[in-house]
């Protein structure tokens, strides 16, 4: 890395600390061959593999002070994985210790933290940086990357910083004014005690049924401002017995098996969801009866059970929601919300709730991320200009305008039925094998043809078309204009067979300057 001593000796060391021990003569870095943004799984994946190539001129820009990413922020109750812990792990750090079938946060958050400091990514981590733009310059083929911390430069920019990093909270009219307690599922506020209060939880997604059971006894009262009820089946959550896992530590080949079992059963998922829809039937016949003997009011069932195809939105699972929302202190009110009052909800149909505390768990800004405006590529446009007409890029990676540049979990990569890891772990080949090309060609920018990148995405469209996804529900995997852009419309192991190997055909690429031999006689 190139280094800058513009910091004073005090500065400096303060920087040490913050940077997990490094030390102070790197903590100084300005420029690094690769930039990576996050250091959730995405981007601590993707620093171990750049590491495991040879690489360390590499610097991960972090906006928290640790590392984790989504893992990390939520932090609420019952937060926990909805994907087997078998396969909600880094294939090549595989975790005989799992307690549990699905891992809970702060299992899979300490898993993290474990890989950046087992495989020496600490020291590449610059805590507390927040990235607030990042533009390209053509006149030196690098990255300036600004963040709150002052300005970097990179030949190559990584973005991992995720879909599901930007907490959405919708503008209701008059939550400006609420007088009580207000945050969202991703920044629980854990200084205030909901003992006794009248809580209402807005969203009835994946976060808002883990934190429903958990709070349920707590609470005088539970509103839950349900908008769409989702789909759940049963999620038979099991301890791993300790047998087990002396077995996975001393054969490692044992837990090799089970994740390729667990592997296998999740792809069969995506048949339903991408090929043949009708097949969803089956699954929402076993989320009906699932609905059937935990709700046995008949009312309370009626809303609760969905309208849609099963699969159209994420499916939830879940053994505690439907107990705990059939209990005397909670409310499923399915009116829409009209205001907020400084100690009381209005719903639709004019009646009022009073509440101390509401709870965001409305999801996130996935399809309308906030770096999209502030990454410019050539001539100063912005991602968010390039994707007017809906996010796009090349194998979900490279986008045409944004030379020597990487998305990690980018358009059309997201999936409905397995671990989103498999996804970033073909990406992490693909890029690597990128950066191995470039070095051996001596190639100083790469980028995108448009007219590859065109085919790509109308590919993904039109396989789109027939997917449980477009079957007509509203759902964030949907832009504003009603387009899947964040989902891959396959089985996983089709996006690795087409991310498996770089294929520089589709790109432009530049060779580096060289400097002229002799100089000009006059
Ligand atoms: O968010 P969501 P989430 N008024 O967007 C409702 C991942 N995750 O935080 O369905 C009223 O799913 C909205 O209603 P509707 C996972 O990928 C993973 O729960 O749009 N309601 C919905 O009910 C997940 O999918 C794990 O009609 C409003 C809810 O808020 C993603 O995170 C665990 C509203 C939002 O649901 C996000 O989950 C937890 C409004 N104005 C989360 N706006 C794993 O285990 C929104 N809603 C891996």
């Amino acid at each position: 890395m190139s280094q800058t001593s513009t910091t004073s000796a005090a500065e400096r060391a303060t920087q040490h600390a913050a940077n997990g021990g490094m030390s102070p003569h790197d903590a100084d870095a300005r420029h690094a061959h690769i930039i990576i943004v996050g250091t959730g799984f995405a981007g601590l994946g993707m620093a171990i593999k750049l590491k495991q190539q040879g690489s360390n001129d590499f610097l991960l820009l972090e906006r928290g002070d640790d590392v984790g990413g989504t893992w990390r922020d939520n932090t609420y109750p019952g937060c926990a994985c909805d994907v087997p812990s078998q396969l909600y792990s880094f294939s090549f750090a595989l975790n005989p210790g799992w307690s549990r079938t699905y891992s809970s946060q702060r299992e899979i958050w300490a898993y993290l933290r474990d890989c950046a400091a087992r495989y020496g990514i600490l020291p590449h981590i610059r805590s507390q940086h927040a990235v607030r733009a990042a533009a390209w310059d053509d006149a030196t083929n690098r990255w300036r990357i600004t963040t709150n911390q002052g300005d970097y430069t990179a030949d190559i920019l990584i973005l991992g910083q995720g879909p599901l990093s930007e907490p959405a909270k919708p503008a209701i009219p008059g939550i400006e004014n609420f007088a009580g307690t207000l945050f969202h599922s991703a920044q629980w506020d854990h200084a205030h005690d909901l003992h006794g209060e009248r809580v209402a939880v807005i969203g009835t997604g994946a976060s808002a049924i883990q934190i429903v059971p958990q709070i349920q006894p707590q609470v005088s009262q539970l509103l839950l401002l349900q908008r769409t009820p989702p789909w759940i089946v049963p999620r038979l959550d099991r301890a791993v017995p300790a047998w087990r896992q002396r077995m996975y530590r001393a054969v490692p080949l044992t837990q090799r098996l089970t994740r390729t079992l667990v592997y296998w059963q999740r792809e069969l998922g995506a048949l339903g969801l991408v090929y043949r829809p009708k097949l969803m039937q089956s699954a929402a016949r076993i989320a009906q009866r699932h609905l059937a003997a935990q709700v046995p009011n008949a009312d309370l069932r009626a809303k609760l059970t969905p309208h849609y195809t099963m699969g159209c939105k994420r499916i939830l699972v879940s053994d505690d929601f439907y107990p705990a929302v059939s209990q005397p202190n909670v409310t499923v009110e399915t009116a829409g919300i009209r205001e907020v009052r400084p100690h009381s909800i209005i719903t639709s149909d004019g009646r009022e709730h009073a509440v101390d505390t509401i709870i965001y768990a409305t999801g996130f800004h996935v399809t309308d991320m906030p770096i999209a405006q502030a990454v410019r590529g050539r001539r100063g446009a912005t991602l968010a200009d390039a994707w007017q007409s809906g996010s796009q890029a090349y194998l979900g990676t490279t986008v045409a305008g944004f030379p020597n540049m990487f998305l990690l979990v980018g358009p059309n990569t997201g999936l409905g039925h397995t671990s989103m890891v498999l996804m970033m772990e073909a990406q992490f080949a693909y890029i690597t094998d990128a950066l191995r090309t470039l070095a051996q060609r001596g190639v100083q920018t790469v980028e995108i043809t448009p007219a590859a990148q065109q085919a790509y995405n109308e590919e993904i469209q039109r396989k789109l078309q027939g997917t449980v996804w477009l079957s007509g529900c509203a759902s964030w995997y949907l832009d504003a204009k009603g387009r899947n852009t964040t989902l891959w419309p396959g089985f996983t192991w089709e996006f690795r067979r087409r991310t498996r190997h770089f294929d520089p055909a589709h790109y432009t690429l530049q060779p580096q300057r060289v400097a002229p031999a002799v100089a000009a006689t006059p």
